[in-house]
């Protein structure tokens, strides 16, 4: 490989995390741009079209969207290998990590994480307490409650370690960022389940980064990982008025 690999993305966006959570367990180094999307300048537009995090940069290519970049490691580093070998479970695989990258993305990111966090971040905005109920009372426990009804009560979802705990992994860590409590009694083996996959090395390497980054103002997340020794790109794409997003969620 001639140049490091870049990642264009936040340390608080689950789609970011499991990518980093994908190169850590490759042992893939990398030099992070920290963008929160919505700062992104006009080159970012140019690199991400739907103006999203994550995009990665190497020597060959430059992509969008974590399910596609964490393939193309898989496809370029085939060791570890993070998606299952046999194709039922493979496939199971796909379908939880999609699962976790839309439902659940919609309901953890642009309902609780947007209300408690991105909203007031960036736009200035107060916590919308009517949506944010709903999602707590109504939509993330039907989402608990399917994971319920899919995950194992020992080891990982799919068999070994895959591509599949990464994004639950990654996801739920904005749940613990969000600050909403999971019931234990009502839905055990998610708990469990997670409580197994966030002990890995990968996530809890992450943990002290996002927390600092949670307490600091977006203008600041830069100094902030500069601060903590995080590898940082020379350059950042990142202007200082947020613009809206292309998509609509
Ligand atoms: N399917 C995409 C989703 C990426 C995504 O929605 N990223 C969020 C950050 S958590 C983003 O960039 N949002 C900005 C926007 O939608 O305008 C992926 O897996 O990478």
């Amino acid at each position: 490989m001639t140049e490091p690999v870049r990642i264009i993305g936040s340390f608080l966006s689950p789609f970011v995390r499991k990518v980093l959570v994908c190169l850590d367990l490759k042992g893939i180094p990398y030099q992070i741009d920290p963008l929160i999307p919505f700062f992104g300048d006009d080159r970012f537009s140019q690199l991400s079209p739907l103006r999203r995090v994550p995009v990665l940069i190497d020597d060959l290519v430059t992509l969008c969207d974590s399910s596609v970049i964490c393939q193309y490691l898989e496809d370029r580093y085939p060791t570890p290998p993070l998606y299952p070998r046999h194709i039922v479970q493979r496939a199971a695989a796909r379908w939880l990590e999609e699962f976790s990258d839309t439902r659940m993305a919609e309901v953890v990111i642009w309902r609780v994480f947007n209300q408690v966090a991105i909203g007031p971040a960036v736009w200035g905005d107060s916590t919308n307490q009517d949506v944010l109920r709903r999602a707590l009372d109504q939509e993330f426990p039907s989402i608990l409650d399917y994971l319920e009804s899919q995950l194992p009560s020992t080891g990982f979802a799919c068999g070994e370690l895959s591509i599949a705990d990464l994004s639950l992994g990654a996801m739920f860590r904005n749940v613990a960022l969000s600050r909403v409590p999971i019931d234990d009694s009502r839905w055990p083996k998610t708990v469990a389940y997670l409580g197994r996959v966030l002990a890995l090395d990968c996530f809890t390497k992450l943990v002290p980064i996002e927390n600092r980054l949670i307490r600091t103002a977006p203008r600041q997340h830069r100094a902030a990982l500069a601060d903590l020794k995080v590898p940082l790109t020379p350059e950042t794409l990142a202007t200082e008025s947020p613009r809206k997003g292309v998509m609509n969620t």
